[in-house]
């Protein structure tokens, strides 16, 4: 019997730092009573959905960008969502600005059942950009400035009749990220992203090659481990700065089988089987048939590159 989740990925348009947290909540509202009425039982939402991309924004003083995080989930900010996913009996996953009661500060997502009670959290691994302001660049992304690398891994959780996992943007760009939790046998990976469109260091790499990396990424990570990949896009024109959109699907053999046209708040829905991960993860990716892990030593104990002499 197919296992099926209806999962919306839920993009949202552009978050400008002027706007209000209610008014950014009214809108994933909206989106959630889009969602239910297209029959989801699950509700993706983009990395740092709460807010503008505030990594954008220098800040000489660190503790100035604290107004961008969250001191606990929920909270009363939030409490709306919660208790609407939970009447609607709505899984759901949103990231934000996590600081924690010792002041660290982290690029988190959470995980929330159907029943309304908290699965997990992740908090993101792959962090991009830089610490300082780079006047080389067109513009700033300092997510080194103002996140610690997570510190839990990339767990997959056992819920809603399947397994879940979650990575936040740039972790979309590494194998590892993946495999990590292709190992543990997700058959659901939810991501959240705010990719500029244009590479602050190379103007000539624009949106079609960024695009095309995005898709390339979230195919190769769905295909290479036999999972589902739901990647959902905060886009359109933020403070100024173009964020792609892209929001899309790929199923465990690696195809786009759902993409959601535009920049603007929007949803795409989609019944995903989680026994069609099945045939890979038994055949071509039976990882404990195949793999060679004598001959991976380096993906563990070296970071860099080192090149033969
Ligand atoms: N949010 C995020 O991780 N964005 C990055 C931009 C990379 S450029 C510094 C991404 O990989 O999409």
């Amino acid at each position: 019997m197919a296992r099926i989740i209806t999962v919306a990925a839920a993009q949202m348009g552009p978050i400008q730092r002027s706007d209000s947290k209610a008014s950014v909540v009214a809108r994933m509202l909206a989106l959630m009573e889009k969602a239910h009425g297209m029959g989801a039982n699950l509700i993706i939402y983009p990395e740092l959905a709460l807010t503008t991309f505030f990594p954008r924004w220098y800040f000489a003083d660190r503790a100035e960008a604290d107004l961008w995080f969250e001191r606990s989930m929920p909270n009363s900010d939030v409490q709306p969502l919660f208790d609407r996913a939970r009447a609607l009996q709505m899984g759901m996953s949103f990231g934000y600005g996590e600081i924690t009661p010792e002041g660290r500060h982290f690029n988190t997502s959470i995980l929330v059942d159907d029943l309304g009670r908290t699965v997990g959290i992740y908090r993101k691994i792959h962090l991009p950009g830089h610490v300082e302001h780079d006047p080389q660049r067109t513009h700033q992304h300092l997510e080194k400035r103002y996140f610690e690398p997570g510190d839990l891994g990339f767990p997959v959780w056992r819920t809603m009749g399947g397994l879940f996992g979650m990575c936040i943007c740039n972790d979309r760009r590494w194998p590892e990220t993946y495999r990590e939790m292709g190992l543990q046998g997700v058959e659901m990976v939810m991501l959240g992203f705010n990719t500029p469109s244009v590479n602050s260091q190379r103007a000539s790499e624009a949106i079609e090659e960024r695009m095309f990396h995005h898709r390339l990424s979230l195919q190769a990570g769905a295909y290479q481990n036999a999972t589902w990949v739901v990647a959902v896009a905060k886009a359109g024109m933020e403070d100024g700065h173009h964020l792609m959109g892209g929001t899309l699907i790929v199923d465990p053999d690696g195809h786009i089988v759902a993409e959601l046209p535009g920049e603007d708040d929007g949803v795409l829905v989609h019944a995903c089987d989680l026994d069609a991960t099945r045939f890979g993860k038994q055949t071509i990716f039976d990882f404990k048939r195949h793999r060679r892990i004598e001959h991976y030593g380096r993906i563990t104990s070296q970071v860099g590159t080192i090149e033969p002499a």
